[in-house]
């Protein structure tokens, strides 16, 4: 019983945090995503790609969530995409100061689109707001179908569905309709992708709704 009360304060003190980065989002103009899904289901494969994709359309800044590395970040830089790194050391989610402290010394007027990699779960990122305009759970097809069953508030909780590793339909037994009609069971307005990072099928879709994506300036 005692417990409802501290976890309560806990969110609230992140929605005010998440509330005030969302305004200096906003002042600059800058779109932001938050990218959720389960250990490699392909949140930093998908970056790379839209990386390649968006140079020269889309001013784009990355912040890349780890327990432990700069591996994802070095990634993303490699990709040619300014990135930060957090390392959380054990926290399974990020949260809205993680960002703030993150983008301290960052101009964010310099950027059109900001991209989150959250921490590698379906479960702890759901609840925690971190200014974004758009919530994307990434699902892949080594996962199994029943996913948006088991974890449905991550279903729930996000605007986009990308379904990844589509390329590997034909070696793993995966149901795209029966993931889809689950998916839409948890939240019938997701708008969903399918993509494959190896072979690029469907990334021109994804790239086409980021560049669409657009905040005006406040
Ligand atoms: N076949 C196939 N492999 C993929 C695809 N996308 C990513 N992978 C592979 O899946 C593995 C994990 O990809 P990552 O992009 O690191 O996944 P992630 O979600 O960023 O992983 P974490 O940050 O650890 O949670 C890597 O070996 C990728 O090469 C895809 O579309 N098809
Ligand atoms: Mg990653």
């Amino acid at each position: 019983m005692t417990e409802i009360p501290l976890q309560k304060s806990v969110f609230q003190r992140n929605q005010a945090q998440a509330d005030r980065i969302r305004r200096r989002f906003a002042q600059a103009g800058l779109a932001v995503v938050n990218l959720l899904s389960s250990p490699g289901a392909g949140k930093t494969s998908l970056l790379e790609q839209t990386a390649a994709r968006l140079a020269g359309r889309r001013r784009i800044f990355v912040v890349e969530g780890d327990l432990e590395t700069e591996r994802d970040a070095d990634r993303i830089r490699a990709a040619g995409l300014p990135a930060r790194q957090i390392q959380t050391h054990g926290a399974c989610h990020l949260d809205a100061e993680s960002i703030e402290q993150a983008l301290t010394d960052v101009d964010l007027n310099a950027y059109d689109l900001l991209l989150i990699e959250n921490i590698g779960n379906l479960i702890c990122p759901t609840g925690f707001d971190l200014g974004e305009d758009v919530r994307v759970v990434v699902a892949s097809t080594t996962e199994g179908d029943d996913k948006p069953h088991k974890y449905p508030e991550a279903y729930h909780a996000s605007d986009v569905c990308v379904l990844n590793k589509i390329d590997l339909l034909p070696y793993v037994p995966f149901r795209v309709e029966a993931f889809l009609a689950a998916a839409r069971r948890a939240n019938p307005g997701l708008v969903f992708f399918q993509t494959s990072c190896t072979t690029g099928e469907g990334i021109d879709a994804w790239c086409e709704y980021l560049c669409a994506l657009h905040r005006s300036p406040a």
